[in-house]
C-alpha cells in the first residue's frame, strides 16, 4: 500500500516523535492534539516534551512542509492513534475482596471517534496507545463502524505496539523490532507497508489482539521478577543475609537472572500495563495482581529500614539523593522515591531531596535542595534513592566533609560497604540483614537495659 498523507492522533511521547519520524522520511503529516498551545508550539518548529534528538526532528519536518500540526484530523490514507492510556482516578474494579486499578480509555475512544468522519474505503488505522487486550476489536473497531464502514472489510485495522525507552526514543523508533497485529492479514501487511517507511528493526506481523498481548506480557513479565527480586530482599533482611551477595550468586546458576530489588516500581508503563490484564480478567491474574501489591508496597519496606537505622524519624533531618524514577532520567512522574520521601514526612522526618536531573522541579509537599550540599548540610543520614551514575560515583571521604551525618541507607545497591565503613560512616543496604546484625543499636537489649 502507498501512503501520501497520515494523520497522528496524539502529539505525546510517542505520537510526536513517531509523526515527525514519518515526515523526515517524506510522508506528509498531520498531527493532531486536543491542546491547542502544544499545535502552536509545534508548528512554531518548536516542542512541549524533553526528549534528545526530538527537537531536530520536528525542526526539520516543519521546515520541510511535510509535518503541520492542527486540532482536528483531516482525509488521510491512514490515522495513527497515539493518545495517554491512564488509570481512571477514583474508579476501582473489585473481585473477592481484592481492588485493582481500572485503564481511562477516554483518550482513545474520542480519538477513534474524531477520525469517523474523514474514514474512507481502503484508509488504514492504527492504535498504538497500550491498552487491554481486546481494545482493536471490542472498542476501536466498533466506534469507526459508525462511518458506515467495515474494520478488515473496507478499510485495513491494526494495532501496533511502542517499546521504545524513553531518552533512546528517537534512536529506537527506527531500530527495534515492530509487531504489527492486524484484525485480518491483509491489514497487517497494510500496517507493515507504513512503518517500512523508516523502521530498520524486523517488522513481524500478526493478529491485533496478540499484538496487544505481547506488549502487556513485555511488561507484566519484568514487573513481576522486579517483585521476586523485592520480596528476596525482604527475606535476606529477616534472614540476616546480604540479597545482594544472594542475588549475584543464584546468578552464576545458567538459567537464572534475577533482577534488582530496589524503593519500588515506577514510571507510566511497567507500573501501570499489568492492572491491563487484570482488569481484564481478574479471576486469572492472582499472581500479576500480587506482584503489583509487592512492587507498590515496597517503598513502605524502604521506610521501615531507614525507620530501624535511625531508631526513630522523629525530627530527623534525612537527605535523600535522587527522585526520578529510574536512574539517568529526568522523569520525576510515578517515581517510588517520591513516594519514599513523602512517606518518611508524613513519619514526622524533615527530609530535601536533592535531584540533579531537575534541580528546578516543584514538586508538592517535597522540599527540593537546590545542590547536594545544601542537601547534606544539616542531615542527620542521607538515603540513597536512585543509582544515578553521578551518585554512584560520589567520594565517602569527600561526603564526610560535607555532612555530619553518618548514617547512610544504600537502596539500590549504588554504594560500597567498605568504602564508606572506612570514611566513618555506617552503611545499611536493602536487603541487607548482615548490616543490621553488626550495628551495636540493633542488637537484642539486655534485661537491665530495659
Ligand atoms: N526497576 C527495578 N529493578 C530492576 C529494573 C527496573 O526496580 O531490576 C525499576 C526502575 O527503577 C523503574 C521501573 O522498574 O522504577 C521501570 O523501569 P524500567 O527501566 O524497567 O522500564 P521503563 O518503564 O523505563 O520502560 C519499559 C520498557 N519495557 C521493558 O523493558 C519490558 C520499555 O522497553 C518500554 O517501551 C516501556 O516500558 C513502555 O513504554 O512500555
Amino acid at each position: 500500500m502507498n501512503f501520501q498523507k497520515i494523520c497522528v492522533i496524539g502529539l505525546g511521547y510517542i505520537g510526536l516523535p513517531t509523526a515527525s519520524t514519518f515526515a523526515a522520511h517524506g510522508i506528509k503529516v498531520l498531527g493532531v492534539d486536543i491542546n491547542s498551545q502544544i499545535i502552536e508550539t509545534i508548528n512554531q518548529g518548536k516542542i512541549h516534551i524533553h526528549e534528545p534528538g526530538l527537537l531536530e526532528e520536528v525542526q526539520k519536518a516543519v521546515q520541510s512542509g511535510n509535518f503541520k500540526a492542527a486540532t482536528k484530523p483531516e482525509e488521510a490514507d491512514a490515522f495513527i492513534i497515539a493518545v495517554p492510556t491512564p488509570f481512571q482516578a477514583n474508579q476501582f474494579g473489585e473481585y473477592n475482596g481484592l481492588t485493582y486499578k481500572l485503564a481511562d480509555m477516554r483518550a482513545v475512544t474520542s480519538a477513534a471517534e474524531s477520525i469517523v468522519p474523514f474514514l474512507k474505503k481502503g484508509n488504514l488505522v492504527v492504535l498504538e496507545s497500550t491498552s487491554p487486550p481486546r481494545t482493536t476489536v471490542d472498542l476501536v473497531a466498533p466506534i469507526l463502524a459508525r462511518s458506515g464502514l467495515v474494520a478488515g472489510r473496507d478499510f485495513h485495522l491494526a494495532y501496533s505496539p511502542e517499546r521504545v525507552l524513553p531518552g533512546q526514543i528517537m534512536r529506537e523508533l527506527i531500530e527495534n523490532a515492530r509487531v504489527i497485529g492486524g484484525v485480518t492479514p491483509e491489514s497487517a501487511q497494510a500496517g507493515s507497508d507504513l512503518y517500512a517507511t523508516f523502521v530498520k528493526g524486523q517488522i513481524i506481523q500478526t493478529d491485533a489482539t496478540t499484538a496487544e498481548m505481547v506488549k502487556l506480557m513485555e511488561n507484566t513479565y519484568r514487573d513481576v521478577n522486579i517483585a521476586i527480586a523485592n520480596e528476596f530482599s525482604r527475606l535476606a533482611d529477616k534472614f540476616g543475609v546480604d540479597v545482594w551477595e544472594a542475588i549475584s550468586l543464584a546468578n552464576l546458576h545458567p538459567r537464572v537472572k534475577i533482577l534488582n530489588p530496589g524503593p519500588g516500581v515506577g514510571g507510566h508503563c511497567i507500573s501501570v500495563d499489568p492492572w491491563f490484564f487484570v482488569e481484564s480478567a481478574p479471576e486469572l491474574t492472582p499472581l500479576i495482581y500480587h506482584a503489583r501489591k509487592v512492587n507498590d508496597a515496597q517503598p513502605h519496606f524502604v521506610v521501615k529500614l531507614v525507620q530501624r537505622a535511625l531508631g526513630s524519624l522523629n525530627g530527623k533531618r534525612i537527605a535523600a539523593l535522587g527522585l526520578a524514577y529510574k536512574p539517568d532520567v529526568d522523569d520525576l512522574r510515578e517515581s517510588p522515591a517520591n513516594e519514599v520521601v513523602e512517606i518518611l514526612g508524613h513519619e514526622g522526618a524533615q527530609v530535601k531531596a536533592w535531584e540533579p536531573f531537575k534541580p528546578d522541579a516543584n514538586m508538592p509537599g517535597i522540599d527540593m535542595a537546590s545542590s547536594l550540599e545544601d542537601a547534606l548540610k544539616d542531615a542527620d543520614a542521607i538515603v540513597l534513592l536512585v543509582k544515578h551514575t553521578e551518585f554512584s560515583k560520589l567520594n565517602p571521604v569527600e561526603i564526610a566533609k560535607k555532612t555530619k551525618a553518618r548514617i547512610v541507607i544504600d537502596t539500590v545497591n549504588g554504594w560500597n560497604k567498605e568504602a564508606w565503613k572506612n570514611a566513618g560512616f555506617t552503611l545499611f543496604h536493602l536487603g541487607d540483614g548482615k548490616s543490621f546484625i553488626i550495628h551495636p543499636s540493633h542488637l537484642p537489649r539486655t534485661a537491665s537495659a530495659g
